[in-house]
């Protein structure tokens, strides 16, 4: 059996019912294998594909709270610590009911690679907890940050671990978390990102997952010959990253017909109203139905099918597995163009495969979304030299490294004999730098 097959059975073996960590190691592990003929004596010799598929630690613990009724609660909380080789440790906190260890394995494996190509020295994390922020009031999501950060600040630090938002946790959970670092350490430092600009965040985080999604989608059709411009663009979701995707697909002249949430879509034929989201979603945290009501050009529709609109390019921004096969046919039926990911493996595997099959251009999501983690590696550089960059440094900044990791996936995937296999390009060009790091630091 092959190298990579044997690893893959013991990742399965290992860790039984964790279908989205198998997944996620299956592909990277799948586009690996030309890697790992060239080098296969050597790196069977270093374990290297058990150590980076095993986190280096994984921490699980109980985040007890008072709801408003004086009902104690209790959640189930994570972090896992999965690569250190490049850098401290660095990825979000996921807040959602569907949050357990498989999926918060599965996004820190992803963020391992995605991480190292943005180049700059950060390793591998996330961390999570089954808490739903919905329907919460502030007062409980307060207790809630303060109880969880009460068991997580003996584990991280600014140059040691750095957690950031993900799904359910934005600028309020953050605030939250740091006051309680900060009072529990009395340290002032880096060690969270995405923070308020008031005490330490940087002006372009809240923007560049979605802005840097944009930017590697045009320069992924810029090499192809194509023009962004005058395109018409589906978003799923309607959260941090596919606001500001739809934002800037916009500004650079594309027309975006959808944003979705977990309830249902809305499809609006004359563009998304971007003021009128930030409102509805920003502000109320409200649904989208109050979106449609306030636009009469648009349609809304319950439930899931915003991959059937009509559209020359696709952004799923929302979670994982949420573009399956049917909808990969639909969007190919429809003429679509390209796909790029805002979201964290959104793309099925079936859907991946008959997209690429189809002549479809694909940036996966670790090159694709890259932007945010790549923008906190900056608020940290920020907060260690003690200044502010303005928004313009940032933005500038941020474009120059999703142009950057496009063209090293592009190299990565020729060099390989891959040519336009933007997920082989994208995982063997993560791969790399970290395999280098690891072995040169011995057996750690
Ligand atoms: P938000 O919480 O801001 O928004 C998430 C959006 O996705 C909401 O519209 C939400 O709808 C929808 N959604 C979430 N879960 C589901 C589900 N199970 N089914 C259907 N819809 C769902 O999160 P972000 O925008 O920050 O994150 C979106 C994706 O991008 C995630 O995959 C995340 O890991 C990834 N990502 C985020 C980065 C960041 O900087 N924030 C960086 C890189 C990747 P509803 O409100 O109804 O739940
Ligand atoms: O998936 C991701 O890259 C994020 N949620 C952002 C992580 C970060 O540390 O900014």
């Amino acid at each position: 059996m092959s190298y990579v097959d044997e690893v893959y059975e013991r990742v399965v073996r290992e860790n039984p019912s964790q279908p989205e960590f198998h997944q996620a190691v299956r592909e990277v592990l799948d586009s690996l294998r030309p890697v790992i003929e060239r080098n296969e004596e050597k790196y069977r010799r270093e374990a290297l594909l058990e150590r980076i598929t095993m986190p280096e630690r994984q921490l699980l613990f109980r985040v007890p709270w008072v709801d408003d009724k004086g009902q104690v609660q209790v959640n189930n909380a994570f972090r896992v610590q999965f690569n250190s080789a490049i850098g401290p440790y660095k990825g979000g906190i996921r807040l959602h009911p569907s949050v357990n260890l498989g999926i918060i394995k599965f996004l820190g494996f992803e963020q391992i690679f995605k991480n190292s190509l943005t180049g700059l020295p950060i390793g591998g994390g996330k961390g999570g907890s089954d808490f739903d922020p919905k329907g919460k009031s502030d007062r409980e999501v307060m207790a809630f940050c303060q109880s969880f950060m009460t068991e997580l600040y003996k584990y991280i630090g600014a140059d040691v671990d750095v957690p950031a938002g993900d799904i359910g946790t934005g600028a309020r959970e953050i605030g939250y978390m740091y006051g309680q670092y900060k009072r529990l350490t009395g340290k002032y430092e880096g060690v969270l990102t995405g923070k308020g600009l008031t005490y330490g965040g940087s002006l372009a985080r809240k923007e560049a997952t979605g802005y840097g999604l944009l930017y590697l989608t045009e320069e992924m059709l810029k090499t192809n010959g194509i023009e962004l411009a005058g395109k018409t663009v589906v978003v799923s979701g309607a959260g941090n990253v596919a606001i500001y995707a739809a934002q800037k697909a916009i500004q650079l002249g594309a027309k975006v017909v959808t944003v979705s949430d977990s309830t249902g879509w809305v499809y609006d034929p004359e563009g998304i109203d971007i003021d009128l989201l930030r409102e509805v979603k920003e502000v109320r945290r409200a649904r989208l139905t109050e979106y449609a009501s306030a636009r009469p050009s648009c349609e809304y529709h319950p439930g899931k099918g915003v991959f059937t609109a009509k559209c020359d390019v696709a952004l799923p921004c929302a979670t994982q597995n949420e573009l399956t096969l049917d909808d990969a046919k639909a969007l190919v039926a429809n003429g679509c163009i390209a796909v790029a990911e805002g979201a964290n493996m959104p793309t099925t595997q079936d859907a991946t495969e008959y997209l690429m099959a189809n002549g479809v251009l694909f940036a996966p999501g670790k090159a694709a979304n890259a932007g945010g983690v790549a923008t906190s590696a900056l608020e940290m550089s920020q907060n260690s030299m003690r200044l502010h960059w303005t928004f313009d440094e940032v933005d500038e900044k941020l474009k120059g490294i999703m142009v950057n990791i496009f063209r090293n996936v592009d190299y990565a995937a020729k060099e390989y004999g891959m040519a336009g296999n933007y997920v082989a390009g994208a995982n063997i060009a993560g791969f790399l730098k970290v395999a280098e790091a690891m072995m040169a630091q011995g057996v750690v």
